[in-house]
């Protein structure tokens, strides 16, 4: 009967990439920080970017280097604009899906002095 447990194992395995679903990774913004504030993604494999916004005011997530270099649709694309930044009330929430590419990236948050705060981070795509 053992292989039928390993049979199992090798199907769920399998499963996530068969059905296409990105890895989702989950951001949170807050007074005055990026959790995790070091974002490490995989190069070339799809991943929705999960941003909530738990903070008492507006903050975003400007990350133009980034945003650029990855892969995405036009919808998307136009959704983060020329600053690639995704901006987000208090209590906001919002996804982003996209391939990214290899490299280090800087994230701050592009309100007046926010970054000065601690609101700074990194993305490390490998
Ligand atoms: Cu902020």
């Amino acid at each position: 009967m053992k292989h039928i447990a390993y049979l199992a194992v090798a199907v769920a395995l399998i499963a996530p990439s068969a059905a296409q679903n990105p890895a989702r990774v989950e951001i949170v913004l807050a007074n005055f920080k990026f959790t995790p504030s070091a974002i490490s993604l995989k190069a070339g494999q799809p991943v929705t970017l999960h941003f909530v916004n738990q903070g008492s005011g507006g903050h975003d997530f400007t990350a133009p280097e980034f945003f650029k270099a990855a892969t995405m649709d036009t919808a998307t694309r136009a959704k983060l604009g020329k600053k690639g930044r995704i901006d987000l009330s208090a209590g906001d929430s919002a996804d982003v899906t996209l391939t990214p590419k290899v490299g280090n990236y800087k994230v701050k948050c592009g309100h007046f002095l926010h970054a000065g705060f601690g609101m700074t981070g990194t993305i490390i795509v490998s």
